[in-house]
């Protein structure tokens, strides 16, 4: 009896502690608008849309995972694994077909004989169950919203099923199923519905236009008019719009930037894949496709920036299992460039199997976040990899803290630290990295003291030292990546920034500079990015450090120069 109690008392208490202990952190203040490149919430902050892809748009026309998953479950799950967005898709049809909105979700289930789905639904989900589509759309943004998780509502395709090809028939204006004038019904219809929900923060107009009918003069002509309707119908929203061939190409708006009545609510929207560019990854040399791709990339949509709008990358991933070539060579690449240009993006996917998916009933998602049965995730490793890209490094009101340089490692999504000053640098948390400052002269300084990055000798540590001025000083990133740190040893030899399987921070022969296909530069791979993140662990470590350190250095040359005499 007595045991009962206290353990009654110990779950009590367990459970307070959850409630009052969540990462329910996010309060943005919407609406969200655009500051040139940045998007900020109503007291001029930087918001950082780090979402995921919930996808809700195949035939049953229900949010995947239901059958396995309590919506508020996965809705906390999603907050608690650092995302703080949901990007939402929806099928055309479901918001212009009334005879489609009003099946049941029970009825959808039964229609394509997935009985199995609603013996779970029924346990999960129960107040859905018997729900219209539209209706069970609804309660899936209520508990996103209601879990203080935003919301992109994304148009991914018109007729429900899974997306896209050139000929399905979805793919641009004009198609068998793309009516202009149905999707400018649909947009402002779900616009409207989800007016009043605040963390409803942006629209996707439509994902991944594509196929023989795509062409500028209608890019121009509808998304303007897509982007207008919307607007009229909901003024606070985003209004993500989507490139040509499947999202990957902008290189139009060089030329002619989009005319809209509105300013500050526009962001476009890119994807990229490993698949992207085919098996270029894998049948080439990493550095030199990372660098031709990373190329095209600015070329067709990164230039955006530039011109002030901020782009989200609104799908990426890979496949979880690790054992895939050309997306594992494809990640660090994109890994170095999206922390570089601090994007937002939502990562593709959240789903950890289909209802039914291309006739495959149950089928697994390899690039889903959770496994099969929507219970763990898929793979921990890669999560807490991307977790980095989570928090925003700049952008308006980030920190009080000075901009400053990270030494950013994309592969382990880690950046270079030192634990203390008797230890050699290792990789570490981004957020108690080091803030550097590279010099026009290349030297690479701890911000607030004099040591600069030094290479000593082959294989070995990489070392702080006082003396700044010598080759081995210098670091210059070279290859076409441009992600290999390369200096030179006292006798000349050049080496590369690495690490070694203990995350200390080495110098050894550069790898696979070019050329080579089968060899991966990827513990080679650093990438020098701002930051003005809070570096409150740099600079106690500093200001602490800083004395003992010098005077250290300063007895350990004096000692050195003895023993040589
Ligand atoms: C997770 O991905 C890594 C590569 O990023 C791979 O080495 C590992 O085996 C994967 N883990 C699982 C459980 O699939
Ligand atoms: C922006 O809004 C202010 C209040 O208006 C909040 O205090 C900030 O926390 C919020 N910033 C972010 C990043 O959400």
């Amino acid at each position: 009896m007595e045991v009962v109690v206290m353990i009654k008392w110990m779950m009590t208490l367990l459970m307070v502690f959850l409630i009052i202990s969540p990462h329910e952190k996010v309060v943005t203040s919407q609406p969200l608008s655009a500051n040139s490149r940045w998007i900020v919430n109503d007291s001029g902050e930087r918001v950082k849309l780090a979402c995921v892809n919930w996808v809700a748009h195949l035939e049953v026309v229900v949010a995947e995972g239901l059958s396995k998953q309590p919506v508020d479950v996965i809705s906390r799950n999603i907050l608690e694994l650092g995302f703080n967005c949901v990007r939402l898709t929806w099928p055309l049809f479901l918001f212009t077909d009334d005879s489609l909105a009003s099946v049941t979700v029970r009825q959808s289930f039964l229609k394509l004989g997935l009985t199995e789905s609603i013996a779970g639904f029924q346990a999960n989900n129960p107040s859905i169950l018997d729900l219209s589509l539209f209706n069970a759309y609804q309660a899936v943004v209520a508990s996103l919203a209601n879990h203080n998780v935003m919301i992109i509502l994304d148009n991914h395709i018109s007729k429900p099923g899974w997306c896209c090809s050139n000929d399905d028939g979805n793919g641009f204006f004009g198609d068998q199923y793309f009516n202009p004038d149905l999707w400018i019904k649909g947009l402002t219809k779900v616009a409207t519905t989800f007016k009043d929900i605040n963390n409803v923060i942006g629209m996707s107009l439509r994902n991944e236009l594509r196929g023989p009918k795509q062409n500028i003069n209608d890019w121009y002509r509808y998304m303007q008019k897509g982007a207008e309707a919307v607007h009229a119908a909901n003024p606070n929203v985003l209004i993500i719009l989507s490139g040509l061939n499947y999202d990957k190409d902008f290189s139009f708006l060089r030329q002619k930037p989009i005319s809209l009545t509105f300013t500050g609510k526009v962001v476009f929207e890119v994807h990229w894949y490993g698949f992207s560019d085919g098996q270029d990854w894998k049948t080439g040399n990493p550095n030199q496709v990372c660098g031709q791709v990373m190329g095209n990339m600015m070329r067709r949509a990164g230039f955006l920036l530039d011109q002030g709008y901020p782009i989200f990358v609104s799908e990426f991933g890979l496949d979880l299992r690790g054992t895939n070539v050309n997306d594992n060579r494809y990640i660090d690449c994109f890994m170095g460039w999206a922390a570089e240009y601090d994007v937002d993006w939502a990562f593709w996917t959240l789903v950890g199997s289909y209802y039914l998916r291309q006739g495959v009933v149950g089928m697994n998602e390899f690039y889903g976040i959770y496994n099969w049965n929507w219970c763990e995730v898929r793979n921990s490793s890669l999560l807490q990899k991307i977790s980095v890209l989570q928090a925003p490094f700049q952008g308006p009101l980030v920190s009080q803290s000075r901009p400053h340089k990270l030494i950013f490692h994309p592969s382990t999504g880690l950046c270079v630290l030192r634990k203390s000053f008797f230890k050699p640098l290792e990789l570490g948390p981004c957020s108690e990295a080091e803030a550097w400052s590279y010099t026009p002269q290349q030297v690479l300084t701890i911000k607030g003291t004099y040591y600069c990055l030094q290479a000593d000798e082959l294989g070995q540590p990489a070392t702080l030292g006082l003396i700044c001025t010598d080759p081995s000083s210098k670091w210059e990133a070279i290859s076409d990546s441009k992600m290999h740190l390369s200096s030179k040893l006292q006798d000349g030899n050049q080496v590369c920034l690495d690490v070694d399987s203990n995350n200390v921070v080495v110098t050894s022969s550069c790898k696979c500079l070019s050329k080579d296909n089968k060899c991966e530069p990827g513990s080679q791979w650093f990438k020098i990015i701002d930051s003005s993140r809070p570096t409150t662990c740099a600079e106690e470590k500093s200001t602490l450090q800083i004395k003992n350190s010098v005077i250290f250095n300063v007895v350990k040359k004096l000692a050195e120069n003895l023993w040589s005499w």
